[in-house]
């Protein structure tokens, strides 16, 4: 593996569970791999689990860490092939990309959909420019159409609680006063489109997510319906991906919140998040403390995945 961008980097996924079942028993058993070995974490959006798992993953190898918020104190970043450069923006992305590449071994990036250019974000501009010219083995820590730390982690997590071979999993739209990007539902449905669990979304009307994310998945309009038999809740808001609406908000509709009510038409399902969560939008407080909540092992296992990829790229490219 030369680089971690999806789902498809990873290979077989009963082998990538055995490795986090081995690391997650044995974590302090690699602090070999990563010795003089420097890992680069760059953050061009905010971040507090993928921050904290990945540089403890990093720790758990021997590898030392350095975290750069793009936006705290380094140079305002161009990202634009052409611009005259007599604006705000101090540095261009195609030299500061090789130069952080300069100082490290492997580099880790989030970076967010802008909503600007729907072609721009589903091409990944930013993803690819620091594969193509930081000549390291590089990450996504989040980027602008997945998420396949978080995913990785959502599929060990739902592989440790599930109680059927083939457990019915719902990945549910729920209201958010802001847009967010479909990096994690877009990465948790092919994630979930690997497996041969019973995969179903739930969205209102004009949140269809891009079909090659989507895939085979059934798409379930009435939430309630989707809910029934269901062993695990995965709630997520995203902002619309269909033109001429991308990135856009169209409702805010509560009767989507993630309810008691609606958890009872479950069979006793779990729910889970990848977090941050909004209380009472996505959630209420009564599901979210409940015995059957499982967001935090769920976040726990975000340095597992993270150790996880780490260790393949340490041992496929040194
Ligand atoms: C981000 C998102 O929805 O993609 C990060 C989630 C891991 N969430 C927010 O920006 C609130
Ligand atoms: N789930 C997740 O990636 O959280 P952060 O945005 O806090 O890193």
């Amino acid at each position: 593996m030369r680089n971690f961008t999806s789902v498809y980097d990873i290979g077989d996924l009963k082998v990538a569970l055995q490795k986090a079942f081995e690391i997650k028993k044995n974590r302090f058993g690699f602090s070999d791999l990563g010795k003089n070995k420097t890992l680069l974490l760059i953050f061009f959006n905010s971040s507090l689990r993928t921050r904290l798992s990945t540089q403890k993953a990093g720790m758990n190898l021997g590898m030392n860490t350095m975290v750069l918020d793009v936006n705290q104190g380094a140079w305002k970043l161009e990202t634009e092939r052409g611009a005259i450069m007599d604006g705000d923006k101090t540095e261009h992305l195609l030299e500061a990309i090789p130069v952080m590449g300069s100082y490290c071994d492997i580099i880790g990036v989030r970076s967010f959909a802008r909503f600007e250019n729907k072609e721009e974000d589903y091409s990944e501009k930013v993803l690819n420019e620091f594969i193509q010219y930081s000549g390291r083995p590089v990450f996504s820590m989040e980027a602008a159409t997945r998420h396949p730390l978080q995913s990785y982690a959502d599929l060990i997590t739902i592989e440790e609680y599930k109680k059927t071979e083939r457990p019915k999993v719902v990945l549910s739209w729920a209201p958010h006063p802001k847009a967010l990007p479909q990096a994690v539902p877009n990465s948790f449905a092919e994630w979930m489109n690997t497996t041969d669990y019973e995969f179903v979304i739930t969205h209102p009307a004009g949140y269809e997510l891009d079909a090659q994310f989507a895939g085979k998945a059934k798409v379930e309009y009435d939430q309630k319906k989707a809910f029934e038999g269901a062993d695990f809740i995965y709630a997520k808001n995203w902002a619309a991906f269909a033109d001429p609406n991308y990135g856009k908000v169209l409702n805010k509709d509560r009767s989507w919140t993630v309810d008691s009510e609606k958890m009872a038409l479950t069979n006793n399902a779990y729910f889970m998040h990848c977090l941050p969560v909004r209380r009472n939008m996505i959630v209420t407080d009564e599901v979210i403390e409940s015995p059957q909540s499982i967001v935090i092992p769920e976040a726990a296992n975000r340095e597992i995945s993270a150790q996880a990829v780490l260790m393949r790229l340490l041992e496929d490219n040194f």
